[in-house]
């Protein structure tokens, strides 16, 4: 089977941009109001060919099944200060009308077995075709904590360096690094108030600036 994959992956390109340009949308509406930002900065990568292939072999999924079954070829995250912050950003989106939420998984309360953790929705996202009418597609939004990510790129990596097969003695270390991670959010949360105060009197004094 031959799959014209630039065509195939065209809406899942558009909905990236245009789910980036919502999200940082909210991020300017908050910046606008004064009020601390839930959104530090938003990512967004439609899924290499090459690891959409390799995925569906490793989950026995057949190519012409790609569209329903995989559901983050088109991805897009969202990194926050607090995580605290995750928790407005994921009222925000079950807000949204713009698109249906098809399920979430919430891997923060469980975490996952790597010492993996992050908010995840499958969303069922409408774009606009030129022939008329909407396809619906699937895109997997991710919502984080700057330190999950920092953990979650480093394992990441990792994953790639040794093809899915850590030495245990790394994966221990990982185990460890997810703790701390998870104990720098703790601390952070905290003294949250003071960050945000903080942050406050940088923006005004750069605003200040600015006008002068
Ligand atoms: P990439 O390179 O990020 O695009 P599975 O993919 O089998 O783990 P499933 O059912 O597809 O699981 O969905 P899941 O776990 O909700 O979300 C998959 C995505 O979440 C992964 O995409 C990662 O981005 C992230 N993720 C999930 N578990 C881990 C983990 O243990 N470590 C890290 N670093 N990321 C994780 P992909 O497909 O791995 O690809």
């Amino acid at each position: 089977m031959t799959i014209e994959w630039e065509t195939l992956l065209a809406p899942y390109k558009q909905a990236v941009n245009e789910m980036k340009i919502k999200l940082k949308g909210i991020r300017e509406q908050y910046q606008l109001s004064s009020r601390h930002t839930p959104i530090e900065f938003v990512t967004g990568r439609v899924k290499p060919v090459s690891s959409i292939i390799q995925k569906a072999e490793r989950k026995n999924i057949p190519l012409d099944k790609i569209e329903e079954q995989m559901q983050d070829l088109a991805g897009v995250r969202v990194m926050c200060q607090f995580v605290g912050d995750i928790d407005t950003v994921v009222g925000l989106i079950r807000d949204r009308t713009d698109f249906e939420i098809v399920e979430e998984r919430d891997y923060i309360k469980h975490k996952k077995r790597s010492g993996y953790r992050s908010y995840h929705f499958v969303l069922r996202y409408p774009v606009h075709m030129i022939e008329g009418g909407e396809k619906r597609i699937l895109v997997e939004l991710q919502i984080r904590t700057l330190a999950m990510n920092f953990w979650a790129t480093i394992e990441h990596s990792l994953q790639y360096k040794y093809s899915g097969k850590i030495p245990r003695e790394i994966e221990e270390r990982l185990e460890r690094a997810a703790e701390a991670a998870f104990l720098l959010d703790e601390e952070m949360s905290q003294i949250r108030g003071e960050v945000q105060e903080a942050q406050q009197i940088i923006s005004k004094k750069r605003g200040s600036m600015e006008k002068s």
